[in-house]
């Protein structure tokens, strides 16, 4: 099946295969949504089974994340495609430590498909940069992304920076990356959590409302 191919090659960081195989699997009428979730997620939800068994390294967690951005590159412009209404302002970034961006980069294009207009402050993003980003472009929400148990207590040191600059009360944060919770949200004083791009764009709506 052709979901089973673009996962496999993307597991095995094999970039042509993995664009070929969107490009037919949206020929074949196959959703955008679908490619994503059943296909490229997918494969890197086996790319991390594989590394924590040392099966793989990081070398090929690498190339697996490249392919996975190569075929990312192709659903794109469908996702934002869609009607472009203005529906508010996001800044999204990846916590200071961590270089993790496929996630967060999916938020994004969520978002953006979905009319929110977002700055992108990449990756390894110091609390005061979130800061300084939020008082440059005043958005309504601030997404913070963390993919390591490492990074995830920059999220609470986000949220604090907020609260010292005086701005805490002027933002909805959102949290989000494989290892937060709900809980996780609430115990550092974030307002919410999405578990996935598709419930950030539910979650932010909901939030700004
Ligand atoms: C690809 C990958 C890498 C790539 C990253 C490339 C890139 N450009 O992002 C590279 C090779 C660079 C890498 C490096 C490392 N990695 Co890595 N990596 C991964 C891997 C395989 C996939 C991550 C991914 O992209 N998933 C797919 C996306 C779509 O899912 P997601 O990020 O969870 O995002 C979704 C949701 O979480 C949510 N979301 C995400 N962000 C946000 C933000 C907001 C605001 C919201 C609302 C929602 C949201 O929506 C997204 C879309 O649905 C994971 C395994 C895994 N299962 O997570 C390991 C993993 C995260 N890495 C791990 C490790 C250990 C490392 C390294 C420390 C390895 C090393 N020894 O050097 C380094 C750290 C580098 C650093 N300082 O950050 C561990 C972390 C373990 C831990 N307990 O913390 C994992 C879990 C692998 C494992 N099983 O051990 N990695």
């Amino acid at each position: 099946m052709i979901l089973d191919d673009i996962k496999s090659a993307t597991i095995a960081g094999q970039k042509a295969q993995v664009e070929n195989g969107v490009k037919r699997a949206l020929e074949e009428g196959l959703s955008p949504g679908d490619i994503l979730d059943n296909g490229l997620i997918a494969a890197m939800l086996v790319v991390g089974e594989k590394f924590r068994n040392n099966e793989i390294f990081v070398p090929e967690m690498l190339i697996a994340a490249r392919a996975m951005q190569a075929g990312v590159r192709i659903i794109e412009p469908l996702i934002l495609a869609g009607e472009r209404k203005y529906v508010a302002k996001a800044v999204i970034g990846t916590v200071k430590g961590d270089l993790h961006d496929i996630g967060k980069n999916l938020v994004i294009m969520m978002l953006r498909g979905a009319g929110w207009e977002v700055v992108d402050l990449g990756v390894d993003v110091a609390p005061e940069k979130f800061v300084a980003a939020v008082q440059e472009h005043r958005p309504q929400i601030v997404g913070v992304s963390a993919l390591l148990t490492t990074t995830m207590p920059a999220m609470k040191a986000t949220v604090e920076a907020f609260v010292r600059a005086g701005l805490r009360e002027n933002v909805k944060i959102i949290v989000g990356g494989a290892p937060v919770s709900r809980e996780f949200a609430t115990e550092i004083g974030a307002d919410a959590y999405a578990g996935d791009a598709g419930s950030a764009v539910e979650i932010a709506g909901g939030l700004v409302a």
